[in-house]
């Protein structure tokens, strides 16, 4: 697609819009977030103030309808109130992962070709990184969130861009009025990786953020007598377009925690959370928690639902919890192409190792490598069609082709229905996309990130399965002819056997991915082989190697944790 597609027209209809912000006029006094330290509880007609104020703000920094705005900041009221204010302004609201380093951080900007960076202390650091690497984007504006932030002539502080001038608009919606995005243009961009490397910016209109979420009132049950405790990165799908915009639209009350936190999860529910949605490495964190405070299990079974999604539930974490807590925790599916795409039931069977079934505007294919639909039961691509679906990849029309056919978003998840039609996800069609934690990885990314160091002459970066994570990160390299002895000599001398040596040089690699790319990119375990197992074409066998490391006719060093 191209930049062009966000170019509103005159016929601004805005009804999406208008319904993500029909909370704001029906729910005045009812809380919407409540954040930060002390604690603040702003109710929806504070929430419609102040959003108003910003946007009227903004409208002194010339930002045209269209415009990319990227936010690199943790989750705080200030990223929520920026949300809507783009919005009503017609901006394209692009969240940055808060742990991606410099060089991930400019190929977003550059990418995206942002207008404006909002940003808090954090983002100022690694923004200050970029400028230095990439003068082109050193005069970017910049909007500070933190008032004690440091400012410079092209920065303009948040609370500065509150026009105090601006009461509530009369008609009470939180001044959704011409600027607003129409329906179909694009409103929202969120990057997520590849198998090429680089990550692409996944352009969303409103109309398909609003539309998938709006299923979870018949579908979870939402309702505005609940109340959502997210500690969800709010630069994802899950806590972005789930958390918040579902949050919203279904007149929640959000509490919104600045990061996951097993302890702090138990006190928002403590204090009257119903909602709490997680990625499995959460529910593994809450597992660990209660093995050392077992009361607090009794607090959590207080809560009235439990979603997970990102990643694969495993069955046993599902059991382990249902038999503390009571919930069975209800597992869904999505991507940020296509949104909340498939889930488990509200109310009716949740079954364990399943993501339910098409959510309700969405229709599905399990396709074989034979281009033919699959029986129940039979292993195919999931092929995915309806409401949520992006409108493609931010400038990048050759992608946005391959990954459609006839209309049909191509997953790259291998998936198979049962006979009654819930859908088991198997795996991925390439090995070379890694889940972590609930984070997309590009095995490619890093590959080319370690194949820079002087020590590397080949690697294949794989993910192992792994309990807590989902999957491990794993290097398999063949070093360069000068390195063998190097990193003998440089291992620590009461560790100088190969153990030893592979183990100091897996810590120097990591901390050298960890220097270019986010923390979750670094290889946890390290094999040094004479060459990669590859086939008659040359073809690096990846799943060989998955399959030798997994079964454990391989072993690898892990880093010391
Ligand atoms: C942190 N670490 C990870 C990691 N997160 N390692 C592997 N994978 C991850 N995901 C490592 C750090 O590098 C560090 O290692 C150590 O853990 C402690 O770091 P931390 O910052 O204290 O970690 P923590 O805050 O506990 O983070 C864990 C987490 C986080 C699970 C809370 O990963 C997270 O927020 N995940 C959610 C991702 C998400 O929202 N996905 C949604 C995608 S949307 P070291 O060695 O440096 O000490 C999507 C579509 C859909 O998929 O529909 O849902
Ligand atoms: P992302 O691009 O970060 O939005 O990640 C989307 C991918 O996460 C999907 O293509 C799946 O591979 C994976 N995923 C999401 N939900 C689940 C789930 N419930 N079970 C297994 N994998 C999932």
């Amino acid at each position: 697609m191209s930049s062009s597609l966000s170019t509103p027209s005159d016929a601004v209809t805005h009804a999406a819009l208008r319904a993500l912000t029909r909370s704001l006029r029906e729910r005045r006094d009812a809380v919407a977030i409540r954040t930060g330290e002390p604690a603040r509880e702003v109710t929806y007609a504070e929430l419609a103030r102040l959003v108003a104020r910003h946007a009227a703000g903004l409208a002194g920094l010339g930002l045209a309808r269209g415009a990319r705005v990227a936010v690199l900041a943790s989750p705080r009221l200030e990223a929520v109130v920026g949300l809507l204010a783009h919005y009503q302004r017609g901006l394209v609201h692009v969240p940055i992962n808060t742990r991606y380093r410099a060089a991930e951080v400019a190929h977003i900007l550059a990418d995206s070709g942002a207008a404006a960076v909002v940003t808090d202390s954090a983002g100022l650091a690694v923004l200050d990184d970029v400028a230095r690497a990439h003068p082109d984007l050193a005069t970017l504006p910049r909007i500070q969130l933190d008032a004690e932030a440091p400012v410079t002539e092209r920065d303009h502080r948040f609370a500065d861009l509150m026009d105090a001038t601006v009461e509530e608009p009369a008609d009470g919606h939180g001044g959704v009025a011409a600027t607003a995005h129409r329906d179909d243009d694009v409103a929202l961009m969120i990057y997520t990786s590849g198998t090429t490397g680089r990550s692409k910016g996944v352009a969303l209109t409103m109309r398909a953020v609003v539309t998938a979420i709006d299923a979870l009132t018949t579908l979870w049950q939402w309702s505005s007598a609940d109340r959502l405790v997210l500690a969800l990165p709010l630069f994802h799908v899950h806590g972005l377009a789930i958390g918040i915009h579902g949050g919203l639209l279904h007149g929640l009350s959000v509490d919104l925690l600045p990061r996951f936190q097993a302890p702090a999860v138990v006190r928002a529910i403590e204090r009257g959370g119903t909602i709490f949605m997680g990625v499995p490495t959460m529910y593994r964190m809450l597992l660990d928690h209660l093995e050392a405070h077992p009361a607090d299990a009794a607090v959590l079974a207080r809560a009235r639902l439990y979603t997970a999604g990102s990643a694969a539930l495993p069955s046993a974490d599902f059991h382990t919890f249902e038999r503390l807590t009571g919930h069975r925790i209800l597992e869904r599916y999505g991507m940020s192409e296509t949104l909340l795409t498939l889930s488990n039931p509200g109310v009716g069977e949740r079954r364990p190792g399943s993501v339910g079934m098409p959510v309700p505007g969405f229709e599905i294919r399990v396709v074989g490598d034979d281009g033919r639909d699959c029986d129940a039961g039979q292993p195919g691509e999931l092929w995915v069609r309806g409401a949520g679906l992006m409108r493609g990849y931010w400038n990048q029309p050759e992608a946005t082709a391959a990954a459609f056919r006839d209309g049909w978003f191509m997953t790259g998840d291998v998936v198979a229905r049962d006979a009654d039609g819930y859908v088991r996800i198997l795996g991925r069609r390439s090995v070379d996309i890694i889940k972590s934690g609930g984070f997309k990885i590009s095995a490619r990314e890093i590959e080319e990130v370690l194949l820079a160091h002087p020590k590397v002459n080949e690697v294949a970066i794989v993910g192992v399965a792994d309990e807590r994570w989902g999957q491990r990160i794993v290097a398999a390299v063949v070093l360069e002819p000068s390195a063998t002895s190097t990193a003998v000599a440089d291992a620590e001398p009461a560790r100088d056997d190969g153990e030893g040596a592979d183990q100091a040089l897996l810590v120097e690699l990591s901390g050298y991915v960890a220097d270019h790319l986010a923390d979750y990119k670094k290889p946890r375990g390290l094999v040094v082989v004479d060459e990669l197992p590859r086939n008659a074409l040359g073809k690096i066998q990846k799943a060989r190697l998955i399959d030798e490391l997994e079964r454990g006719a391989r072993t690898c060093v892990a880093l010391p944790s």
